[in-house]
């Protein structure tokens, strides 16, 4: 058994007695009520759903076992001459919430090189898809293709499947899932944006700067890896991408099933898709000025103009955080710090859309937040290290969401959380229960 895979083992038999006492003593302490507002409204806000892995607070935004961003980063052993920790060690912390060693990130890199082998039949299948096929649809298929590989279906189908030890197949899945996106994600760029030029994975290099190797980046973009799968990893759970993973593998679905289905929620443009849309809606802005500067007169009339067309303005809003999204401000720090970047054109044009579209969201009057969140900003940084591909986008947000969504449901295994059923009901009953006030 790996390091970490024994450390996990500790900290979930450790766990298990506090859900245990939990729902046995306090299973009927009520925590919550609904009304029919969240009935209708996509239950907003309802607390029905337990994760350890990370917290969203609505003033504060993500923290990650506890950790902020800022600290979280600070906390972290950082790859071999960056600020930024490799994802291999933020991997351990959140499926343990302990900091790891170097010795201990040292292993989970070595156990990711034996791991990230995709097979071969993977790039076959990308490669017989429409070349203009959605990457999202790719990442998908590739990960439905590598269904076969399950572990936890294996044990499943065993006959000797039983629930105190399921985590541990769940485990190795997540773990193969982790390691082998970042792969897929450069084959399929490579596939589709650089007319099949494949490069080979570099075995001495970790996650991030590898796949920074693989899509033919710089020695910056390294660190731009890192920073981007880390701080799109996980957001809480009940947003789709998460929510999604967690339903679908409660049905005790392979992680191989329950991550195609994430992703296929992160693809929606009210979440994952909106990092596209930002950079959509910039483009065509930047069209519409034909040659003119951007200044905020025109920012706000765009800002405008896509409000009373009935649109939501990409980046812009949040449905649990009520402050600028602190992977907002993560990003524009680093770009910020980055000598170039913060000269950038399109850095100006973001942070001239900071300063005015939280006036004109208030002013409109509809959005419970105004400020930006995490897609607001991702793709100014993607697109001036020569990453122009904007449906692309989506897909850095999908390798970096699978550490958070693998390492929830490898504890949802491990704690044994119930298959997820929700109970509807009518308009009709909602009208009865109306009028009874
Ligand atoms: N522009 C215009 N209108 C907006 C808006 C925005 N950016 N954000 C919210 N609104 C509107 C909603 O559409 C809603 O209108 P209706 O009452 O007509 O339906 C109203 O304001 C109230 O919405 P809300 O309670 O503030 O927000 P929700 O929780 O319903 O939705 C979100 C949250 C993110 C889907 C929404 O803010 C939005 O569509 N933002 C733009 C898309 C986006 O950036 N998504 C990425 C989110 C982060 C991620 O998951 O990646």
């Amino acid at each position: 058994m790996s390091q970490l895979k024994e450390k996990l083992q500790e900290k979930i038999q450790a766990h298990r007695p506090r859900v245990t006492r939990l729902t046995k003593e306090f299973g009927s302490v009520v925590i919550d009520k609904v009304d029919i507002g969240q009935c209708i409204g996509g239950a907003r806000d309802i607390r029905c759903l337990v994760t350890d892995i990370s917290y969203l607070d609505p003033q504060e935004g993500i923290r990650f076992r506890g950790k902020t961003i800022p600290e979280t980063f600070e906390a972290l052993p950082k790859a071999a001459g960056s600020e930024y920790p490799t994802v291999e060690s933020f991997w351990y912390f959140l499926l343990t919430g302990d900091v790891p060693t170097p010795d201990q990130v040292k292993a989970v890199e070595a156990e990711f090189k034996v791991r990230q082998q995709v097979p071969e039949y993977v790039f076959t299948a990308l490669r017989a898809l429409p070349r203009d096929s959605h990457p999202m649809v790719m990442l998908s298929v590739a990960i439905m293709t590598m269904q076969k590989e399950s572990k936890f279906c294996g044990f499943y189908n065993s006959g000797k499947f039983n629930k105190m030890d399921a985590w541990e197949y769940v485990y190795e899945d997540a773990s193969d899932i982790v390691a082998r996106i970042p792969v897929v994600a450069a084959f399929i760029y490579n596939l589709k944006y650089r007319g099949d030029k494949q490069v080979a994975i570099d075995q001495n290099l970790d996650m991030g700067a590898n796949f920074a190797h693989m899509i033919g980046q710089s020695e910056q973009y390294k660190d731009v890896a890192r920073m981007y799968f880390i701080l799109h990893s996980d957001h809480e759970s009940g947003n789709v991408s998460a929510h999604t993973t967690h339903l679908v593998h409660s049905a005790l679905s392979d992680p191989y099933y329950a991550y195609a289905a994430g992703l296929n929620g992160l693809a929606g443009p009210l979440h994952g898709l909106a990092n596209q849309e930002v950079l959509g809606w910039i483009m065509d802005f930047q069209k519409k000025l034909n040659g003119a500067e951007p200044t905020k007169e025109n920012v706000t009339k765009a800002l405008w103009d896509t409000l009373n067309a009935g649109q939501v303005v990409p980046g812009y809003g949040h449905a649990v955080l009520r402050k600028t999204d602190p992977r907002y401000t993560a990003q524009r720090e680093f770009c910020l710090k980055t000598p170039g970047l913060k000269e950038d054109p399109l850095f100006k044009l973001v942070a001239m859309i900071f300063e005015t579209a939280p006036g004109v969201l208030t002013e409109h009057g509809k959005t419970k937040n105004p400020w930006p969140n995490v897609d607001a900003q991702s793709g100014v940084i993607q697109w001036y290290y020569g990453v122009k591909e904007w449906d692309f986008y989506t897909v850095l947000f999908g390798v970096g969401r699978a550490l958070g969504c693998m390492a929830n449901i490898t504890w949802d295994r491990g704690l044994g959380y119930a298959i997820e059923r929700p109970k509807s009901v009518t308009t009709d009953m909602l009208e009865k229960w109306a009028a009874e006030g």
